[in-house]
């Protein structure tokens, strides 16, 4: 028996190296089209979904974030994608894609973009904050504003009229806490989206919520790090 444990060990060692030295792909959720569901994967700045075992690219751009979100609320998703800046730092373009499906698998089809390089984008998201029938956009910058000329990250929210976008809130801050991320959803059974905001002061940190209420953002409830829930709604909304 021992004879066979050591070359058995070293197969799996074999392995173990092998899956390790596959090329590097993440699994990045699905998207939902026509009652099909497809599974999506990041690999190389890339997006791309499965044909079969064979990887097929969605999109012929480097990506830096994105979201997948009905955005004219018809039952098929679309997908909002923020391009690689060339300095890889931050976003680039916002996309609104479309699809297309060719051979069983689907391609994004360009229906807008928007230069957002000068806000060094972060973070692109979508939700719906108001019941007013158009799709809410989030766009996180990283910038100065008119009135507060430090250089942080700031929420801007655009509103999707299927054509293009318009201005709805563009935020210096929610508080006076630094923002660190955020994300969307309903989470108290409103029937609209609320954000839920990852803040900090110095080595602190804390949980915002804040429903928007037409001309801001007011605020729920907090969750400050010492409280008991902190730890697992932290890793619910901003570690998944
Ligand atoms: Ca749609
Ligand atoms: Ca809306």
């Amino acid at each position: 028996m021992k004879k066979l444990l050591i070359p058995l060990m070293v197969i799996m060692a074999g392995a173990v190296f092998i899956l390790l030295g596959q090329p590097e792909s993440y699994a990045a959720g699905k998207i939902s089209i026509e009652q099909k569901t497809y599974d999506l994967y990041v690999k190389g700045n890339h997006l791309y979904t499965k044909n079969g075992r064979e990887y097929a690219i969605i999109l012929d751009e480097e990506i830096f974030d994105f979201k997948i979100y009905d955005i004219d609320y018809d039952g098929d998703e679309e997908i909002l994608i923020l391009t690689r800046h060339e300095t890889g730092e931050c976003g680039k373009d916002l996309i609104i894609c479309d699809t297309e499906k060719a051979g069983g698998t689907i391609f994004a089809k360009e229906i807008y973009r928007q230069d957002f390089s000068a806000g060094r984008p972060w973070k692109v998201d979508a939700c719906n904050l108001d019941n007013d029938g158009r799709a809410d956009i989030f766009i996180g910058v990283y910038k100065d504003t008119v009135f507060y000329k430090d250089v942080k990250k700031r929420p801007f929210f655009y509103s999707w009229d299927g054509d293009r976008l318009h201005k709805k809130w563009l935020g210096s801050f929610f508080t006076d806490w630094d923002l660190v991320d955020i994300t969307f959803g309903d989470y108290y059974n409103l029937g609209y989206d609320v954000a839920a905001v990852l803040e900090r002061n110095q080595d602190d940190k804390r949980i915002g919520f804040y429903q928007f209420i037409g001309f801001g953002f007011e605020n729920m409830k907090t969750i400050d790090s010492g409280d008991p829930s902190f730890p697992s709604q932290l890793k619910l909304l901003f570690e998944k």
